[in-house]
């Protein structure tokens, strides 16, 4: 049995231990806790690691027995996960989806064993929205936009032509089709803005590294004017790369990131990069209370999209609060 099976096993069996009322499932109440499965698709980014504190930490604030899986961004590992939580017979589901797409076999799964869904953070793409109760998650088309906009307004008397390389998040995830979508929605108003170059670097450090330095071996640091990253992992692989090049980050080339950790807001006031723009990992306590009113049976709304800031050169840095992140 692997690291990850023992270490679910072990969080199971943690859980169905405190709170085992004989066989079967249970109402939960007042001495007999909500159980709540939890697949978090792994722990890639900064962001991703506060995401996990934040629900793992509102988990014990709110008495909700979480049973917490890491499926290392494998989609096969998450379905493995909802059914072994089917199989426990948890009272509600919550994940957050690496892709988009194939998720409605184990869905309808859970839906025949009568166990509610929350889809967390990125979103899932079906025909079928019974599949679900609830989706709390980021408005990443939005994010694109603010993205978009930072470069409108900047180059707004600018005339010459602004060449724009993208490292770009997960293939196929809510975050990275929206971030992608949305910034081209803005963009495309003005013919002098171009995408020369984009690739995936799966809201990783060391890829974005890796293409920053690819970029570098195709183009000549005078030939790009902005980077716009998926996420601020990335964004400082990229700009290592830029130091070592001898490239001033933040001055030859415009940087624009999404997630907004303490280090990129340090960066944006070091001048470092020039705009960030938030992507909101504490959904904790919004989704423990979710979870709640799910399981008491009470109404939801079925899209919840969290509130998020945009930070840029001309913000007054002293009224951005500590990240805590
Ligand atoms: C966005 C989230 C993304 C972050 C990345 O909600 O899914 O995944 O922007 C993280 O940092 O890896």
């Amino acid at each position: 049995m692997n690291k990850r099976k023992r270490l679910f096993s072990l969080i199971c069996a943690i859980c169905i231990f405190s709170c085992s009322c004989g066989l079967g499932k249970t109402t939960p109440s007042a001495d007999k806790p909500i159980v709540l499965g939890f697949s978090q698709l792994g722990d890639e980014s900064t962001w991703r690691s506060q995401n996990s504190r934040s629900i793992i930490s509102a988990a014990e604030e709110a008495g909700i027995k979480i049973m917490f899986d890491d499926a290392m961004q494998d989609p096969e590992n998450q379905i493995k996960a909802i059914r072994s939580f089917i199989a426990y017979k948890v009272d509600v589901i919550a994940f957050s989806p690496l892709v988009e797409t194939g998720w409605d076999t184990v869905l309808g799964e859970a839906k025949a064993a009568g166990i509610p869904v929350i889809i967390v953070d990125r979103m899932i793409d079906t025909e079928d929205d019974s599949l679900y109760t609830c989706a709390l998650c980021s408005d990443f088309d939005l994010e694109g936009r603010h993205a978009g906009q930072f470069l409108l307004d900047k180059y707004r008397y600018t005339e010459q032509p602004i060449k724009i390389v993208e490292l770009a998040g997960t293939i196929d995830s809510t975050p990275a089709i929206g971030r992608y979508e949305g910034f081209r929605s803005v963009i495309s108003s003005d013919s002098k803005f171009e995408v020369i170059f984009s690739a995936c670097g799966d809201f990783m450090l060391s890829k974005g590294r890796e293409i920053m330095q690819q970029v570098l071996e195709l183009y000549d640091p005078e030939e790009i004017d902005v980077l716009y990253s998926h996420n601020d992992d990335m964004t400082f692989g990229a700009i290592e790369v830029m130091r070592e090049a001898g490239i001033e980050p933040g001055k030859d080339i415009v940087i624009i990131s999404v997630d907004a950790t303490q280090r990129i807001i340090d960066y944006l006031r070091a001048g470092t990069v020039n705009c960030v723009i938030e992507c909101n990992p504490n959904s904790g306590p919004q989704l423990m209370e979710l979870a709640k009113k799910i399981v008491a049976g009470e109404e939801v709304e079925k899209q919840i999209y969290i509130k998020e800031l945009v930070f840029d050169e001309n913000s007054n840095f002293n009224k951005i609060a500590d990240r805590g992140y």
